[in-house]
């Protein structure tokens, strides 16, 4: 054992735990190490060691050495170091996830990198490592099913903030929301984009969607009705059950396959309708609903038809309902080819005059106007803005996933400080109740100093 050359409170370029193989060929077992990177060694602990006097049982030392990704048979996520100098030694690591092993293998090759050591540039692997959405999804997954799921069932963090998460809420691909009035191209929009129709789309001149659709990537084209849908763990709506079940016969999915769905799922919402027949004519509170879908959702696409432009007082509603998403909200100026150009910048300016009242933003929205369908242009006049327009906006959705992801991760964070908020206030109450007599007489006390 001997003492670091450094302390533990300056930044070490990456540490944490990985196993590692003991020094016998057949009979030694992986054993749980803490590992901190520094300089050109990697030093290994027996603990997680905590500060003052750290000793430290071995390194392994990185100035000439080459990295290997190759796994040991019957080891997953396992990697070696085969260290040339002063003795060729093969030291065998191997991480809990795969998640773990590329993030050590992407520290060690960065530095050894630096060192003039490109040895790891010739492990195709390692030449092309990036970290995958799926990647951080699995390290994501394993912190908060591992870690924190215990922690929150033991001091009931469902009963004063949100249910538990699911597999299904963590694995969930990047949500579009489409919102309009009726017969403004929403399920148009969608078969434009998936290059394809969608088994239960209707589209025509009046209102024809009349539920909410998940339209989601599946082997084969079939249905899923909402009662269905919303008890099945591996989709994402276990939560859209506090509706009703007037909501849920107007719920349903829509699985097809096609590529753009491996990415993302969208949600067609039945048209906004105008006086009684939208609040009337539904079994369910329409604005909660839409409430509920802009919070998970991660783009919100409001689509304007430039033929009726008018914002109805049910539709204001709607809109009033993303309240706190505004950053998601996106516009889409539709049909601009059945209108002329004249006509068309006329449109565009009326219609940002009309949004500027509805949505109380202090920047302009970013408006994007064209044509979304996959039939020909009525007027061809402005067929070249249309494409560019177009190409803007299957760009930004393309960047969703990435979005997305970096969303949830920063969701998780915010979840864990504040389930360390309610232990410490938890834990604070507990030592406070006496252990037999006058607990009432505390509660009390404690639930006016929280109230
Ligand atoms: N000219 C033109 N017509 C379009 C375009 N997109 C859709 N349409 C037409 O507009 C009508 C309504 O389209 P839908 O896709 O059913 O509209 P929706 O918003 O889903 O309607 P609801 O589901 O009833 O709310 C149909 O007759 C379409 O053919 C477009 O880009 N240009
Ligand atoms: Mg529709």
């Amino acid at each position: 054992m001997t003492t670091l050359p450094f302390s533990l409170h300056e930044t070490q370029e990456k540490e944490g735990f990985l196993l590692k193989r003991g020094k016998g060929t057949f009979s030694s077992k992986y054993q749980k190490r803490w590992f901190i990177l520094y300089d050109m060694e990697l030093y290994y602990f027996q603990n997680k060691p905590k500060g003052g006097k750290a000793e430290f049982s071995g390194t392994i030392n990185l100035k000439d050495c080459e990295l290997s990704e190759d796994e040991e048979p019957g080891a997953p996520f396992s990697f070696s170091i085969i260290v040339k100098s002063p003795a060729n030694r093969q030291f065998w690591l191997r991480g809990e996830t795969k998640l773990q092993k590329k993030e050590w293998l992407l520290a060690l090759a960065q530095k050894m990198r630096k060192d003039g050591n490109t040895s790891a540039n010739n492990v195709p692997e390692i030449k092309h490592l990036k970290m995958t959405h799926d990647d951080v999804i699995t390290g994501i997954k394993s912190m908060y099913f591992e870690r924190m799921l215990e922690l929150e069932k033991r001091f009931m963090y469902d009963e004063f903030f949100t249910p538990f998460l699911k597999r299904s809420d963590l694995e969930a691909k990047p949500m579009i929301l489409l919102l309009g009035q009726y017969s403004v191209g929403k399920t148009s929009f969608i078969e434009y984009l998936l290059k394809g129709p969608f088994p239960g789309a209707n589209i025509g001149p009046e209102p024809t969607t009349d539920r909410f659709m998940a339209v989601m990537w599946g082997e084969e084209d079939r249905n899923i009705p909402g009662n269905a849908l919303s008890v099945d763990p591996d989709k994402p709506f276990t939560a859209v059950n506090k509706f009703g079940t007037g909501f849920l016969t107007k719920f349903e999915a829509s699985l097809t396959n096609s590529e753009m769905l491996k990415k993302v799922t969208f949600i067609d919402t039945p048209g906004v309708l105008s006086g009684e027949k939208q609040r009337i004519g539904r079994d369910y509170d329409f604005p909660e609903v839409i409430k509920y879908f802009a919070s998970v959702s991660d783009v919100i696409l409001l689509l304007f038809d430039a033929h009726k432009l008018d914002i109805s007082d049910e539709f204001k509603a709607s809109i009033h309902a993303l309240k706190g998403n505004d950053e998601k909200v996106k516009v889409v100026l539709n049909k601009a080819d059945a209108i002329t150009t004249q006509q068309l910048v006329r449109v565009y300016g009326s219609l940002m005059w009309s949004l500027g009242k509805v949505i109380n933003t202090p920047e302009v929205m970013r408006v994007y106007l064209g044509s979304f369908w996959n039939k020909p242009y009525k007027n061809p006049e402005n067929e070249k803005l249309f494409r560019a327009e177009q190409q803007d906006l299957i760009d930004d959705l393309n960047t969703l996933p990435r979005n997305a992801t970096v969303r949830k991760v920063n969701e998780l964070v915010k979840r864990a400080r504040t389930l360390r908020a309610h232990i410490l206030i938890i834990n604070h109450l507990r030592k406070q109740m006496p252990a037999m007599l006058g607990k009432e007489k505390k509660t009390k006390g404690a639930y006016r100093q929280f109230s």
